[in-house]
């Protein structure tokens, strides 16, 4: 017998500095006009709604207080890194009371606050990154400077042994913040790696599932072997999904900043979900990086439905 807790957080985060584009804010607030709280109740969820994070307000005090700067190897860390601490603080305290905090973002970057919270909240947790891109840049390595490109190696004392050194990441104190330690991880859907992630994925064996490996065996053998990964080492061991919405394959969710041909189709794409859901140990998920105003009406509309989809996917609902 699985137990789940029966009360759903969701938790807007709609981050923008993450990334070059504005536009990423606009879809929790989409998601929930399309009925987001009543069909999560439907679903058998006692459902609390919080207000979104107001990173207008967090953001721009905290570069106003500041005394760094932010710098081109790491855009807008000041901002990005003064959202995430409230992100962080209320994710942990909803998984303290026993709550399912289900994230909506926002860019990628809020998988920093998400992951602290989660780990501070429940350290022994493995994570599902389910995306196109490895997310794994630190500002050393980073071609882009985007923070959406590096939570990942944000999170691991391997390739960030001080976050402290990054303006705005100050209160990601050792032992004070916990690190995702590569065996924790679990990479889903990958197929734009960056030349410096490839070679730090291998010398951390991180387990990786590309899309040739789906290709290959199938995303049903794939996912088994996932959750096999992560489970083998505790049966009753937390997980927390991450999902970023360019793993889809863009004829499916064309509204996406970091769009790359050749993903998860629409069956696939759920198929994640729902086989994660069935393992009983999904404790916390992120829904990330939609973007409508980077696509046309219908390719907007389009990625919205989808990214609803995949959260009542996430949130039990299945085909019978
Ligand atoms: B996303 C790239 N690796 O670092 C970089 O969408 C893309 O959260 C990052 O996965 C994409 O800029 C970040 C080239
Ligand atoms: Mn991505
Ligand atoms: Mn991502
Ligand atoms: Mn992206």
């Amino acid at each position: 017998h699985v137990k789940s807790p029966n009360t759903i957080s969701v938790i807007g985060a709609p981050m923008t500095y993450g990334q070059p584009f504005v536009g990423t804010d606009s879809s929790p607030a989409l998601l929930r006009e399309q009925g987001l709280l009543k069909d999560l109740s439907t679903l058998g969820w006692r459902v609390e709604d919080n207000p979104d994070l107001d990173f207008n307000k967090i953001c721009s005090e905290a570069t106003r207080n500041h005394p760094r700067a932010s710098q081109p190897n790491a855009k807008h860390s000041i901002e990005v890194g003064a959202g995430n601490k409230a992100l962080a603080e209320i994710v942990e305290s909803k998984l303290k009371m026993g709550r399912f905090p289900l994230i909506l973002g926002g860019d990628h970057s809020i998988g920093i606050g998400s992951l602290a919270g989660v780990l501070r909240a429940k350290p022994e947790t493995g994570v599902i990154w389910v995306d196109a891109h490895a997310d794994l840049n630190t500002p050393d390595m980073s071609e882009s400077g985007n923070m959406h490109g590096m939570p990942l190696g944000i999170m691991m004392k391997e390739l960030v042994p001080d976050r402290r050194v990054i303006p705005g990441l100050e209160w990601m104190e050792e032992g004070v913040v916990p690190r995702l330690s590569p065996d924790s991880l679990v990479y889903v859907g990958l197929r734009d790696i960056d030349k410096a992630e490839r070679k730090c994925i291998r010398e951390l064996g991180i387990k990786t599932f590309t899309m040739y490996d789906i290709d290959h065996l199938g995303i049903g053998r794939v996912m088994d072997l996932a959750l096999e990964h992560l489970l083998s080492k505790g049966p009753n061991r937390p997980i927390h999904l991450s999902y970023d919405i360019d793993a889809v394959d863009p004829l499916h969710a064309p509204a996406t900043g970091t769009a790359v041909r050749g993903g998860l189709t629409w069956r696939e794409a759920h198929f994640v979900c729902e086989h994660v859901v069935k393992s009983g140990a999904l404790a916390s998920a992120e829904i990330v990086e939609l973007n409508p105003t980077l696509s046309d009406g219908q390719g907007a509309s389009e990625t919205i439905e989808l990214g609803y989809q995949l959260i009542a996917a996430l949130c039990g609902e299945r085909i019978f």
